[in-house]
């Protein structure tokens, strides 16, 4: 074995989560727009998360919310004068406007970024390519800020390459649509990209009902930059009714970790051949094996699968070599995908011998379970010691930001808390107060 491992880098939630409906095709958020939210606990959900995985024997980081609100957002709609000006101008005439600029939804860090291990890199160096999001409003703000942030967290430029996030052309969700299988973390590996729209195919199929967030040409582009070669390499296509059925990223019904891949019969087009092809070309890539774990319809239908978040659960290494399925507390109340759980710790084909129920239900509220509120960065030792020391999560940090969150973080918020001119500056004080722990730069 390498000194490589795989670092979880979980994003704390921010003081303005709210539930505002924001995103057509992600039917939790759909489901739960303007109902209350509950900004402290959520951030205590997330915080214990990543507690549980740190005691799992798992390395944890985490990155900081983003400073909001983003007044761009009203100052482009024609909106002038002093923040307080514009928010009250955007409750009255533009409330979605300010939802937007409220929105915390840099907590689903698996969307700040699409990451490259240094292995599959043709300079060695590990990649990174903030995503761009330009399929909703609301997250194509938080580009900007994402790069900023991973600037000071690998700052170390003989490690890390830190690149633009693509032209907008070519909407990008970063890791929540790339899946890296491998044998060992620091041998080389296959990057599974996997793409809602074909905008090189004419006459490939298209969801009728929602949209699709991620294009091939996005996918391509960023492998390209990330020097990642054919053989390190497989754009798969995700299924048009998947995608209409509310999954609106690919790890919604989908999740791998090295040789094993939990994946539901309908997550992607074409199903049979390309997971042929996977194998194959996993075999000759990393020299072993993969161990395909597939949850037919009739086991889980797909509206369970969205419904349950089982697909989103984390797969994390356990120190004795085999793995832990960290699944959302939700699955334990969904009969059909409880037993999926039953049944991948039985079949002893695959490596995953437990199973560890974790609470985000205010994240998933909004369509983010456990694995969409962290990066994944496989990296060597070395790599690891030049990353930024203020975000590596120790007891002592856990007992900071909770400090902060009980104390500054709002209990509750609903819509009409936006409006309230007082609360931009509750929440930007709170957020002010997370980056001084994290020793960051808002
Ligand atoms: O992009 N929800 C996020 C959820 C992201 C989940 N991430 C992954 N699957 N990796 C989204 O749809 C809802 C915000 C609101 O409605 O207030 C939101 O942005």
């Amino acid at each position: 074995m390498s000194d490589f491992f795989e670092v979880n880098f979980d994003g704390i939630v921010g003081p303005t989560h709210n539930y505002a409906g924001l995103s057509p095709g992600n039917v939790a958020s759909m489901k739960h727009a303007n109902t209350p939210a509950h900004p402290r606990s959520a951030a205590l959900q997330g915080l214990a998360k990543v507690k549980t995985l740190h005691e799992l024997g798992v390395k944890q980081c985490v990155l900081p919310p983003h400073s909001r609100p983003e007044l761009r957002v009203l100052k482009r709609a024609g909106l002038s004068g002093s923040e307080q000006d514009m928010i009250y101008e955007a409750g009255l005439n533009h409330p979605e406007l300010l939802a937007q600029a409220y929105s915390a939804s840099a907590m689903w860090t698996a969307n700040a970024a699409t990451i490259t291990a240094s292995p599959d890199a043709n300079d060695g160096k590990l990649h990174l390519t903030p995503a761009n999001l330009v399929s909703t409003p609301h997250r194509a703000l938080e580009s900007e800020q994402t790069e900023a942030i991973l600037q000071q967290v690998f700052a170390d430029a003989e490690q890390f390459a830190i690149h633009e996030p693509l032209d907008p052309a070519m909407p990008d969700e970063g890791a929540a649509n790339h899946t890296r299988l491998c044998v060992d973390h620091g041998g080389p590996g296959l990057n599974v990209f996997t793409f809602g729209f074909d905008d090189t195919d004419v006459s490939a199929p298209t969801p009728d009902r929602f949209p699709a967030r991620q294009y091939r040409t996005a996918s391509e582009a960023v492998a390209d930059a990330h020097g990642i070669s054919y053989a390190a390499s497989a754009f798969v296509q995700q299924n048009p009714h998947a995608i209409d059925a509310g999954v609106f990223h690919n790890d919604v019904i989908c999740v791998g970790h090295r040789n094993a891949l939990l994946v539901h019969q309908d997550a992607l087009l074409h199903e049979r051949g390309v997971m042929e092809k996977l194998i194959e070309k996993f075999e000759k890539r990393c020299g072993g094996p993969l161990r395909i774990v597939m949850i037919g319809r009739t086991m889980l239908p797909i509206e369970h699968a969205v419904s349950s978040y089982l697909f989103n659960s984390q797969i994390v290494d356990l120190p004795d070599g085999s793995m832990a399925l960290v699944h959302p507390t939700d699955v334990l109340d969904d009969v059909h995908a409880s037993k999926v759980v039953k049944m991948v710790l039985t079949d002893k084909t695959n490596p995953i011998t437990r199973a560890v129920a974790v609470d985000v239900r205010q994240s998933m509220r909004n369509g983010g379970g456990p694995a969409c509120l962290r990066l994944r960065v496989p990296m060597s030792e070395g790599q690891f010691a030049a990353v930024h020391r203020g975000v590596k999560y120790t007891p002592a940090l856990h007992a900071k930001l909770a400090e902060v969150i009980e104390s500054r973080y709002p209990k509750t918020v609903v819509p009409m808390d936006l409006q309230d001119p007082g609360f931009a500056g509750t929440v930007r004080a709170a957020t002010e107060a997370v980056y001084r722990v994290l020793n960051l730069e808002m």
